[in-house]
């Protein structure tokens, strides 16, 4: 019941081959189940291409003179129909020669069986493996790359002339991130080269961080519902590029699917098991595929296949069931009275998505069709990748028996003696021992070496299907992946790739999230893979400056972070400056203040010998007046970027100017009050002694100096950076220092000033000509009023709003004394000259001492 191809005749050795050379086997009929093998269906032209490649290898190493040149080998070949079971069957066959049940390596050919090439799949190769790695038969294969055949363990007798998809799983991987993608989906065929490929391809993403979208299989039996699942997996996700692990032949219902639920904006990542099909590199999927990249192992030409290969006709054997049925497939037509049914597709019907590969044909060939017509995958020998591989295995095999034949007696492999094995009866492990060490050089100058786990290294083409300008894909070579053991290399011609399957036709972007932008950071999401996070914004303080950070950094001392939260900025330093309107207004108003007090200065001096001016100590209205100026001066030292010195000067200047007003105000208030005693007791007026006013004046101005000098020393004022307040500002500003300093300085002013209130409230009632006891009243009334609305105001406000309030305290307490002690005075000297005089209105003038 197996299909293929034996020629024994006159050879004692043969090379079995197992080769796909149909698609799939038929469901058997449930209701007449028997033990007959599966048929087949679904002619494989490029299976049968290998197949042919293998027969064109051994007729090519008999006619060398230079390998096994007194032997001739034969080969025995079986169609696997792409299917484990007839894999098993065919291997069991090798083994033990149809009808008996006992291996003898003696095959049904009757000749011995030096080894096997094949299987085309994994699947299928394990499966054989496993019985003919039973009895160490040696088994050479050339297209199956699944990771586990390099289990010496398992498959003891297995090796091969295509590298292991491990290899192939790290390119892909250097390429996905060559590309900067991070979010791939993975579609696997569900047979060991899909599964295996799938779980290497994850293993090393998440190595490097890269994550898998989903995760899909393609059933090897049609089914609906497990390829929706695929596909709804494909059309709902975000992941722009997808890993397609499959043989072509597995590939092509799931190509019709995507084609018929128009799924496009794609990039393919391809195997090299699809990447140069010529059942999927169609043009009229090219909307779909367009762009694909992927690997391909190396092409090569092969010497005289060409014409080997069309070589090839019906009429030859009438008993060449796979000849006949090529014949009928590829020129759509019926050869006259064979045997070989018409092929008919007995796949699940894909109800209306159907792609009948064969279409059915009631005309009869000629055997005349030409074959130079025919475009055919069989014919086309441009891509010879795997094909080369095939020459490669059967080479391997050759040269293995070629070094076995040309032992010397004695000094042979095998221990102990050093014996050697000779052809036809040698036992099969004898001849893995040549092969597991096996080096040699290929036609095209190419050195394969199989190392210990039956594997070979090389180096991978990087394919990309561009549209030519025939409307036909072209397979565009875009770069290499060199891998030896220690070496991995990936080089990729970026001009080279031209196209890409994407609406704005540009690189696709595949990512779960993008890459968090500068000002936020990476917020891990439970339960979901790491490509997917949160963007969360940085709290106040903490920056990140570069994208996809995955924590905030804090902003050193005196900076902050900006709106953005992308960047540490200098903080703002607050502080009531000069230029601003508010310190400008200050310093105009202070210095008017103080011009004002000059401009009454001069009018004193000029009117020195007035009455007026000489009532009442004309020496303390004086220094009362340099006391404004400086109380008034002093104010300016508040405003301006504080610094230590100011913030010492300026309490200081303020309680001494103060001191000294309000000390020579009492120095006044004393005379006025020692005047209206006397008046009461209508006693001689004395006035008190000028001294004694100095001595008043001195003595609390020196207190004061002693106090200042010991706040100074002890615990004086310095600059201050208040951070905590406002986040984003610096509030530069004097801290006190210490407070009780700060209140017996000024609590020695408030004193003075109680003592002056005190004392002219008293003497109010007293005549006076130029009622200086009303004034100083009154004057020191509005001093208090000033002074107690201050300490609200001072105490709610911040910054550098906190001083201007002192300021205007300081300014408006100045004004209150300047406007209530000399304006008066001022307005009777200059405009009522008349009361400038001795003469008592209503009273007794205090005189004064002249
Ligand atoms: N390894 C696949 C089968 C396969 C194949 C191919 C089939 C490969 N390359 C080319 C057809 C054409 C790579 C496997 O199953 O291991």
């Amino acid at each position: 019941d197996l299909n293929g191809y034996v020629d024994a005749k006159n050879h004692s050795l043969v090379i079995g081959g197992l080769f796909p050379i149909h698609s799939r086997t038929i469901p058997a009929n449930e209701s007449i189940l028997e033990t007959v093998s599966a048929k087949c269906e679904g002619f494989n032209f490029r299976g049968f291409r290998w197949m042919k490649t293998m027969m064109h290898t051994i007729k090519e190493i008999n006619e060398r003179k230079d390998i096994l040149p007194n032997i001739t080998l034969g080969y025995q070949i079986f169609d696997t129909c792409f299917s484990i079971s007839k894999s098993v069957e065919a291997a069991l066959v090798f083994l033990t020669g149809q009808e008996e049940n006992k291996p003898n390596f003696r095959n049904s050919t009757g000749a011995y069986l030096a080894g096997i090439i094949g299987a085309g799949g994994s699947s299928l190769s394990i499966a054989a493996s496993r019985i003919l790695g039973l009895y160490y038969l040696p088994q050479v294969g050339y297209a199956s790359t699944c990771s586990i055949l390099s289990d010496k363990y398992q498959f003891p007798s297995y090796l091969r002339t295509i590298p292991s998809d491990k290899s192939q799983s790290s390119a892909m991987v250097k390429l996905i991130q060559h590309f900067g993608w991070v979010w791939i989906g993975t579609i696997a065929a569900d047979d060991d080269y899909g599964k295996y490929g799938v779980k290497n391809l994850k293993e090393e993403m998440e190595a490097v961080n890269l994550c898998i979208a989903f995760s899909e299989i393609i059933p090897k039996v049609y089914s609906n519902e497990k390829m929706q699942q695929a596909i709804n997996a494909i059309k709902y996700s975000t992941a722009r590029v997808i890993v397609l692990y499959a043989s072509d032949i597995d590939l092509s219902p799931f190509v019709l699917e995507i084609v018929y639920h128009n799924i496009t904006d794609r990039t393919w990542i391809a195997t090299e098991a699809w990447i140069t099909s010529a059942l999927i590199a169609k043009p009229k999927y090219f909307p779909y595929f367009g762009g694909t990249i992927g690997f391909a192992i190396p092409r090569a030409d092969i010497p005289g296949l060409k014409e080997f290969l069309y070589d090839v006709h019906p009429s030859k054997d009438p008993n060449d069931v796979l000849t006949i049925e090529f014949w009928q497939t590829a020129f759509n037509c019926t050869w006259p009275n064979s045997s070989v049914p018409y092929n008919i597709d007995h796949r699940v019907n894909m109800t209306g998505k159907e792609d009948r590969l064969y279409a059915m044909s009631d005309k009869f060939c000629t055997g005349e069709e030409k074959l130079e017509d025919l475009k055919n995958t069989y014919l086309d020998v441009s891509q010879l990748r795997i094909t080369n591989n095939v020459k490669q295995a059967v080479y391997s095999m050759a040269y293995a028996l070629d070094h076995l034949s040309r032992c010397e007696e004695g000094y042979g492999p095998y221990v102990p003696g050093n014996t050697c094995a000779y052809i036809p009866d040698f036992e099969p492990w004898q001849l893995m021992f040549y092969l597991k060490t096996l080096k040699f050089t290929t036609h095209n100058g190419k050195r394969i070496e199989i190392d210990e786990n039956g594997d070979v290294f090389g180096y991978y083409d990087i394919l990309n299907w561009q549209l030519n300008d025939n409307g036909e894909i072209a397979f565009v070579e875009v770069g290499e992946y060199i891998f030896t053991k220690s070496k991995f290399e990936l080089v990729i011609k970026e001009n080279a790739i031209i196209f890409w399957n994407t609406e704005s036709s540009k690189l696709p972007h595949s990512v779960c999230i993008d890459l968090c932008p500068p000002g936020t950071r990476k917020g891990i999401r439970q339960g979901e893979p790491i490509c997917c996070f949160d963007c969360i914004p940085c709290a106040d303080g903490y920056v990140s400056r570069d994208p996809g950070q995955r924590k905030c950094d804090q902003c050193e001392e005196d900076y902050w972070s900006n709106t953005q939260k992308s960047e540490c900025m200098l903080k703002e330093v607050e502080f009531l400056a000069y230029e601003e309107a508010l310190g400008f207004t200050l310093v105009i108003l202070s210095i008017f203040g103080a011009l004002v007090v000059l401009a009454v200065t001069i009018v004193y001096v000029i009117y020195r010998h007035t009455p007026l001016v000489n009532a009442n100590d004309r020496g303390l209205s004086f220094l009362i007046q340099v006391s404004l100026v400086i109380t008034l001066l002093s104010s300016m030292l508040f405003i301006g970027k504080p610094y230590n010195w100011s913030c010492k000067t300026h309490q200081i200047t303020l309680a001494l100017g103060f001191s000294l007003c309000l000390s020579c105000i009492l120095g006044k208030t004393i005379s006025l009050f020692l005047a209206y005693r006397i008046s009461k007791s209508k006693t001689q007026f004395i006035s008190i002694h000028p001294l004694y006013r100095k001595i008043i004046v001195l003595s609390s101005v020196v207190i004061q100096i002693g106090v200042c000098t010991a706040y100074l020393i002890l615990e004086p004022p310095r600059v201050y950076k208040n951070m905590e307040s406002q986040n984003i500002k610096i509030i530069l500003e004097c801290h006190e220092g210490s407070i009780e300093f700060l209140c017996s300085m000024f609590g020695i002013d408030v004193f003075l000033a109680l003592l002056c209130f005190l004392t002219t409230f008293v003497a109010r009632q007293l005549p006076d000509n130029y009622y200086e006891g009303k004034c100083i009243t009154f004057g020191m009334l509005g001093f208090f009023i000033v002074w107690i609305s201050f300490v609200p105001p001072y105490l709610s406000t911040k910054g550098k709003f906190k001083v201007a309030v002192e300021i205007f305290a300081i300014l408006a307490s100045s004004y209150g004394l300047l406007g209530c002690i000399f304006a008066p005075k001022c307005f009777i000297i200059l405009l009522r000259p008349k009361r400038n005089t001795d003469d008592i209105v209503g009273g007794r003038v205090p005189t004064a001492d002249k």
